[in-house]
C-alpha cells in the first residue's frame, strides 16, 4: 500500500478506528463504542507497533492490534521499511494457524492500507520465550511444542504436500516479500562479514574478533554459501524470524504461541529450524554472565536444543509415513514406496537438514554478536568483560556451526560441542 492510505494510529486515534473499521474486534472485545476502550502500546520488538486493547468495563476483553510503520522502528525513518509486510504477516500467521493451530494466535481483522493487524491477545502468565529464559523459567513441553510447530508448518507448506504447480504459485506469491528478505539478506548474511557502519560489537573486547571475521576466508565461503541458499532455496513457507522472542510462553499449564512471521516466504526449512536452536545456543553461552540460576540452568537449556530438534524430526517423520499427509511431488510416493527406498530417502533428507539447521544457526548467532540486531540474553551482561567472554564462547561455536556443519552427525554432537568450547 501506499502512504497515502495510511494512518499511524496512537493509543488516543485507535478505539475510534477499530469502531468504525473491525466489527470482528469488536465482537470479541464485547464493545459498542469507542469511550469503551481503552489502549496502551507496548511494542518492544525492532520494527512495529504493538497495542493492547482492552474494554474499560469487561477488562477480560482484550486484543491486541499490531501496526507496520513505513520504517523500521529501531533505527527510526532513516530506514524506510514496506508497510506490506503486515500482509505478509497476516497471511504467514493463518498459513501457519491452518498447519498448526495450536500454537498460533486467532486473528480477528485486516487492513492492507493501514498495515494493521488485530489478533488474540496472549495474557499474562503468557512472556516472551527470551524473557522467561533470561528469568530462568524451565518450560515443561515448549522444546516439544517447538519442534511440533515447526514439523508441521514446515511439511505441510511444502512440496511434501503440494504438488509443483502449486508450489510455483506458492513461491510466487511469497516472493513479492523481497524487500523483508533483503533486510535479512543485508542484516545477517552481508554486513556481519564486512566493515559496515551498521554493526557493533562489544568494544574494544572483540575489536580483535571481528577483524578476525572480515579475514577469514574459510568462513565467508561458508557464509556465502548459506545466503545463497537462503535467497535459492523454495522448500516450504518459512516464519523467517523464529528467534526467541517471536515466541510466547506460559509456564504453568503450559502453553506456546508463535507471533511475528512478517519475514515468512518460500526459503530453506533449516533456517527456521537454525533460527530457533541459534537463541537457545545464545542463552546457553549467556549463562555465566546470569549467575544466580547456576549451572544446572545451563544444561536444562542444551537439553532443550536436543529435544526440540527430535521432536521436530519427529512430527516431520510422522507426516512424511502418512499417506494423507505426504501427498506432494518430493519423495512422491508412486516411485518411492518400498521401505528400504523411504528409509533411505528420509535418512538422506534428515542428514541434509540437520546441516542447514547447524548452519543457519552458526549465521544467526554470528549476527547477534557482531551485527545491528543483538539479543537481551547477552546485552543485559552489564559487566562487559563477561558479556565479551560469553560472546567469544558464541562466536567460536557459530564460526564452527558455519564451517563444518555437514560434518557435525546429531544434535547431541552439537551439543556437546557448545560445553567443550568453555
Ligand atoms: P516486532 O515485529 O516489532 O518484533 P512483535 O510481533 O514481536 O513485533 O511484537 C512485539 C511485542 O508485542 C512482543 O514482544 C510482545 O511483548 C507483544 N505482543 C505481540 N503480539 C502479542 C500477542 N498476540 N499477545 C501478547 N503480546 C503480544
Ligand atoms: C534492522 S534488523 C532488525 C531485526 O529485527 C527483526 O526481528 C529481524 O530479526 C531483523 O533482522
Ligand atoms: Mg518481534
Ligand atoms: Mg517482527
Ligand atoms: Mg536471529
Amino acid at each position: 500500500p501506499s502512504t497515502q492510505d495510511y494512518t499511524e494510529q496512537t493509543v488516543q486515534t485507535l478505539p475510534l478506528y477499530l469502531t468504525q473499521n473491525a466489527p470482528a474486534a469488536m465482537e470479541i472485545l464485547e464493545a459498542v463504542e469507542p469511550e469503551d476502550l481503552e489502549c496502551v502500546e507496548v511494542g518492544d520488538g525492532n520494527l512495529n507497533l504493538v497495542f493492547i486493547v482492552t474494554n474499560k468495563y469487561k477488562p477480560e476483553k482484550q486484543v491486541i492490534v499490531k501496526q507496520s510503520l513505513p520504517y523500521v522502528r529501531c533505527v527510526g525513518e532513516s530506514w524506510p521499511l514496506t508497510l506490506d509486510r503486515a500482509y505478509y504477516e497476516y497471511q504467514a500467521l493463518a498459513a501457519q494457524k491452518a498447519a498448526c493451530p495450536e500454537f498460533v494466535p486467532s486473528l480477528y481483522h485486516f487492513s492492507k492500507p493501514n498495515g494493521l493487524i488485530v489478533m488474540e491477545y496472549l495474557k499474562p502468565p503468557h512472556i516472551i520465550l527470551r524473557k522467561g529464559l533470561i528469568q530462568g523459567i524451565r518450560y515443561p513441553t515448549m522444546a516439544v511444542d517447538m519442534g511440533t510447530f515447526c514439523g508441521k508448518t514446515l511439511f505441510l507448506t511444502s512440496g511434501f504436500a503440494l504438488s509443483t504447480t502449486e508450489l510455483r504459485a506458492k513461491v510466487e506469491m511469497w516472493s513479492a516479500n523481497s524487500e523483508m528478505c533483503a533486510l535479512t539478506e543485508q542484516v545477517v548474511f552481508t554486513e556481519p562479514y564486512m566493515e559496515a557502519t551498521n554493526n557493533r560489537w562489544t568494544s574494544p573486547q572483540l575489536d580483535d574478533e571481528k577483524k578476525a571475521i572480515e579475514e577469514d576466508i574459510e568462513l565467508k565461503h561458508a557464509a556465502a554459501h548459506y545466503k545463497h541458499k537462503f535467497v535459492g532455496s523454495t522448500q516450504a513457507l518459512i516464519h523467517a524470524d523464529l528467534h526467541s522472542g517471536s515466541v510466547m510462553c506460559a509456564p504453568s499449564p503450559q502453553a506456546t504461541y508463535v507471533i511475528d512471521p512478517e519475514f515468512a516466504f518460500y526459503g530453506p526449512m533449516g533456517f527456521d529450524t537454525g533460527a530457533f536452536v541459534a537463541n537457545l545456543f545464545l542463552a546457553y553461552v549467556a549463562q555465566p554472565g546470569h549467575p544466580h540460576r547456576g549451572p544446572d540452568y545451563a544444561e536444562w537449556i542444551l537439553e532443550q536444543i536436543v529435544t526440540f530438534y527430535a521432536a521436530f524430526e519427529r512430527q516431520f517423520l510422522e507426516l512424511w509415513n502418512d499417506p494423507t499427509a505426504h501427498t506432494g511431488f518430493v519423495y512422491g510416493r508412486n516411485t518411492l514406496h518400498s521401505p528400504e527406498a523411504v528409509a533411505r530417502a528420509q535418512q538422506s533428507f534428515m542428514k541434509d537438514l540437520l546441516a542447514d539447521t547447524l548452519g543457519f544457526a552458526g549465521m544467526k548467532m554470528l549476527r547477534r554478536i557482531v551485527g545491528i540486531a543483538h539479543v537481551e540474553d547477552l546485552d543485559s551482561i552489564k559487566d562487559a568483560d563477561i558479556r565479551a567472554q560469553c560472546e567469544r564462547h558464541g562466536l567460536a561455536l557459530a564460526k564452527t556451526f558455519i564451517k563444518t556443519a555437514p560434518l557435525i552427525p546429531s544434535m547431541d554432537d552439537a551439543i556437546q560441542l557448545a560445553r567443550s568450547f568453555k
